[in-house]
């Protein structure tokens, strides 16, 4: 699919006409751009069939730039554009605080081209020195380097996790390991992780590390030894083993699950009550254990209830578990529907009766059909007739399932200007309505902000589906004023989608945990395209507790009826 691609061209070729101050044409190459970027089949499929022009924005001129693109891989016009200003414009414009005006300077002052010498620029004190630019804009610089750094190497939960469940269960299965578990931030449920951090118990740990060596996902072994193992896997991502005494196994594993932050918390508690903490132990002035065998007893000796690891990043859960005000997390086991589900209807790869049985092998009890409304001739979702018919088709289903329901929902576009697409003869038909933004990313934070406000005080909206935008390490989140949308939110009853899809994870858990203080009400839902999807409910669930989210805040923890009844067209 070469849709990146285009897009990522054609939002070039709009910086470069706008450098050289061409009217109006930028516009037109970012709006189809956008079109682009948001088109979730593959813009090579629309060449061949000579449906460019269905995408919004895309005339002749820029259908045949375009084709150009997917024939040759570049664009005769873009490369002349570049042979005047010759920098990595994307790559650079990617960082926080850059726009295209800035890389013009920066390259004509300092002759940057690439992140690379971006970077040494604004360490090396440059960039304050030249005029336009100036030592506030460096330090935004400096920043958003840092961010587009810690990014880059890192992998989703969604992939890492079930990878480091599939190692820790061969190990075990190797019959050299009493015990496997995994730690870092792994286990504290974070969106993306650095490495895997093992923790084990074996009664022969020579052995037991070779045997973690030899696994064929193995790509390189960086050091082995009875105590600490690391390697390379496949696909290049590090993992640590560490092979622990018993007795110190809880030490250790609240140690290695971090975060560094709480931990350093935590040591200062131990160091206040004259004790040492460290990953063999709790020990007192003379040296004798009083505590390491299980976390519990560790965080009971200092005084503090059990602190679950999706807490553990020094954000007042030390506080809280000092006067056992914990919040109690939402759990999987809770869970008892998906409520954003794709089919073939739209963009999805199942039938309505392989989403049943997908969720009912999960142990859901219902399930929310949230097909596309179709915005483009190009792009598939429902046009309102389909929708009908796909009522209809529901109540069908519905009539011969018992003990599982599923519901009619739908996923509607927020226009630029914050009007929402659904038909809304079809409202009382609806049981739900996810509305979210496909198109038109990058506004100002005034506009975002009005954008979402209008879109969730929207009478026939239930939902604000995934609220920022953003992709893990790939796009960031929309700038928006989250305070007011979750005022407003709150305020018309609109709920906030968490997606759990794994690259968006969106609303992401700080934001969750701020829109908790406005009363805000979550909804769960995949984004499922297709079976296995289902699967990704664990990621969204880590990311509310990651949140501070306890059931009461997740409608998905209510049984249907009551789910109906809670929703803002249920009051
Ligand atoms: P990651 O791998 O970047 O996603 O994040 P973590 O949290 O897994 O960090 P990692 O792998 O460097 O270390 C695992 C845990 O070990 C970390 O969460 C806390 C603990 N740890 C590592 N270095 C230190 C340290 O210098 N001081 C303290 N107190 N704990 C540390
Ligand atoms: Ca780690
Ligand atoms: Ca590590
Ligand atoms: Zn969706």
């Amino acid at each position: 699919m070469k849709n990146r691609l285009v897009a990522k061209i054609l939002y070039e070729v709009a910086d470069l006409l706008e450098l050289e101050g061409v009217e109006f044409k930028p516009r037109a190459y970012r709006r189809a751009a956008q079109a682009v970027e948001s088109c979730p089949i593959p813009i090579e499929d629309l060449v061949e069939q000579g449906r460019l022009h269905e995408l919004p924005g895309v005339g002749e001129s820029i259908a045949q730039k375009i084709e150009e693109i997917v024939r040759t891989g570049k664009l005769a016009l873009h490369e002349e554009l570049k042979a005047k200003l010759p920098v990595d414009l994307y790559a650079l414009t990617q960082v926080e605080g850059v726009g295209p005006k800035t890389v013009k300077l920066l390259y004509e002052a300092l002759g940057v081209r690439t992140l690379e010498d971006l970077e040494r620029v604004a360490r090396e004190g440059k960039i304050r020195e030249v005029k336009g630019l100036g030592p506030k804009i460096e330090e935004k610089i400096l920043r958003g380097l840092q961010e587009a750094r810690g990014t880059e190497k890192r992998e989703l939960l969604g992939y890492a996790l079930p990878l480091a469940r599939h190692l820790c269960q061969k190990l075990l299965a190797s019959g050299l390991f009493v015990r496997v578990e995994p730690a870092g931030s792994l286990r504290r449920g974070k969106e993306t992780v650095g490495d895997l951090d093992i923790l084990a118990i074996s009664a022969h740990p020579e052995e037991a590390a070779r045997a973690f060596s030899r696994l064929p996902e193995v790509e390189e072994v960086l050091a082995q030894g009875p105590k600490k193992s690391s390697v390379r896997l496949h696909g290049g991502l590090q993992a640590d083993l560490r092979i622990v005494p018993e007795e110190s196994f809880g030490a250790a594993l609240q140690y290695f699950t971090g975060s560094k932050a709480h931990n350093i918390r935590l040591r200062e508690r131990a160091v206040a009550r004259g004790w040492k903490l460290n990953e063999y132990g709790l020990f007192d002035a003379e040296d004798r254990r009083i505590a390491g065998r299980t976390e519990e007893e560790i965080y009971q000796a200092l005084g503090l209830a059990w602190i679950p690891p999706e807490l553990r990043e020094d954000q007042g859960e030390i506080q809280a578990a000092e006067v056992g005000a914990l919040p109690k997390l939402v759990a999987l086991s809770e869970i008892l529907a998906d409520l954003h589900v794709h089919t073939d209807w739209s963009d999805g790869k199942m039938t309505l009766q392989e989403a049943v049985e997908a969720a009912r092998a999960r142990g859901l009890r219902y399930i929310a059909i949230t097909d596309h409304l179709r915005f483009a001739q190009a792009i598939p979702g429902l046009s309102a007739d389909d929708l009908r018919r796909q009522i209809e088709e529901i109540r069908r289903l519905n009539e011969k399932l018992s003990d599982f329901r599923l519901l009619c929902g739908v996923e509607a576009n927020i226009a630029r200007d914050g009007t929402v697409d659904v038909p809304r003869d079809l409202l009382p038909e609806l049981d739900l309505v996810i509305a979210s933004v496909h198109t038109h990313f990058r506004l100002s934070k005034k506009e975002m902000t009005e954008r979402l406000v209008r879109a969730v005080e929207d009478e026939g909206v239930d939902v604000l589906g995934h609220p920022t935008g953003r992709l893990i390490g790939e796009r960031p989140a929309y700038e928006v004023d989250w305070d007011e949308v979750f005022r407003r939110a709150a305020k018309a009853g609109t709920a906030l989608e968490v997606n759990a899809n794994p690259q968006r994870l969106d609303l992401p858990a700080d934001l969750i945990r701020r829109a908790l203080d406005y009363g805000v009400r979550f909804l769960l839902g995949t984004d499922a395209h297709a079976p296995e999807h289902l699967d990704f409910l664990e990621y969204g669930v880590l990311t509310l507790r990651r949140g501070w989210a306890e059931a009461a805040d997740v409608l998905n923890t209510l049984p249907v009826e009551a789910f109906l009844a809670a929703l803002k067209r249920g009051r």
